[in-house]
């Protein structure tokens, strides 16, 4: 894509900075998670960063996302921060919700992050409920909603889109196709191939997109983002991608052959990204050294502030549970 790249360059040299950042987070989780360092569950976002990177870029910081159990890259591509991001995953009460949620709720309302979720298709609805507020309160704010292609054949998904459709609610519906709902194929859980005509029965717009391709992505994200935020309803976009590992850290992936996921990675976001960078002559070997450098720099502090962190007081257990604002 060089002349893509000739024409967006600073952007994609920046949205490369970001993708590394997420590709060096969830690396890290993996090894922490290998050695014991961190509680509870984590599943990871490598191989899908383009699609976090490329439908946020546009977003200013009062938008509001919703996001999976699969979040961590959504976070940061929000701006959340990577030290208490990693708190929360070590369990610390410098964490995002108090070292009490782990990697499967990770939220910060400031910042528009509406959270992370352990429940697959409820970031969909909670996104319905944001994009009624905006409505009603006449905001200059959208609502992106990721989910993924197992997500979409739940009841709850449907709704929402419907309610989305019939109110004209500003949310844009992000749905990650990586092919796989925990270990079952894509195509053994829908009737239909694809999911354009999901939009069409919802009456939005809906468009595939390459979700290996952050330009790609980037350029859907914005015209739906756009129609959204001038008063045009929601949208619908699929991004097809894969996850290289597994559903959970853990997971033995007896479900796929190697050969599947090498034929993936060949098309690998952060790698043909980099090498079109390269080849436009917009970056250099030492540029991308120092981008990678700087990524793992940046999250060995933030491991580092995880890890000297306290763990919270017992005491605070039952604090939090409900709003105090009734
Ligand atoms: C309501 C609900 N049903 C089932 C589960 C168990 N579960 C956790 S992840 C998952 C698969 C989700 O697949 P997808 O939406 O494609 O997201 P991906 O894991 O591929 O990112 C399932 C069934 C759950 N957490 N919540």
């Amino acid at each position: 894509m060089p002349n893509v790249v000739a024409e967006h360059a600073d952007r994609l040299v920046d949205q490369f900075r970001e993708m590394v950042l997420v590709r060096e987070f969830e690396t890290r989780v993996s090894s922490l998670f290998e050695d014991n360092e961190l509680p509870g569950f984590v599943h990871l976002y490598i191989g899908q960063e383009a699609i976090a990177t490329g439908a946020c870029w546009g977003l200013k910081d009062d938008d509001y996302i919703t996001s999976t159990h699969r979040g961590h890259g959504h976070s940061i591509a929000k701006g959340l921060d990577p030290d208490r991001m990693m708190a929360e995953l070590f369990g610390k009460e410098t964490g995002y919700c108090g070292g009490k949620s782990g990697s499967m709720h990770i939220a910060d309302v400031d910042q528009g992050m509406l959270g992370a979720n352990g429940i697959v298709g409820a970031g969909p609805s909670l996104a319905v409920g944001a994009g009624l507020s905006i409505q009603q309160n006449d905001e200059d704010r959208v609502c992106l909603s990721f989910f993924g292609e197992g997500a979409m054949a739940e009841g709850v998904v449907h709704e929402s889109m419907n309610l989305a459709g019939v109110q004209d609610l500003p949310v844009v519906f992000v749905c990650e196709n990586n092919q796989y709902g925990e270990m079952t194929p894509a195509q053994d859980q829908h009737s239909v191939e694809g999911f354009e005509a999901r939009g069409d029965v919802y009456d939005m717009p809906a468009e595939t997109v390459d979700g290996m391709s952050v330009q790609s992505v980037h350029d859907a994200a914005t015209r739906a983002t756009e129609r959204a935020r001038n008063g045009g309803g929601p949208s619908l976009l699929i991004c097809e991608t894969y996850r290289y590992h597994g559903h959970y850290e853990g997971d033995p992936m007896v479900y796929r052959t190697e050969a599947e996921v090498e034929e993936w990675r060949e098309r690998d976001p952060v790698d043909t990204l980099e090498s079109s960078l390269l080849e436009s002559g917009h970056v250099d070997g030492d540029d991308v050294a120092a981008i990678r450098a700087e990524a793992s720099e940046r999250i060995d502090e933030a491991v580092e502030f995880a890890r000297a962190s306290e763990y919270p007081d017992p005491e605070s257990a039952f604090e939090g549970v409900y709003s105090e604002e009734l």
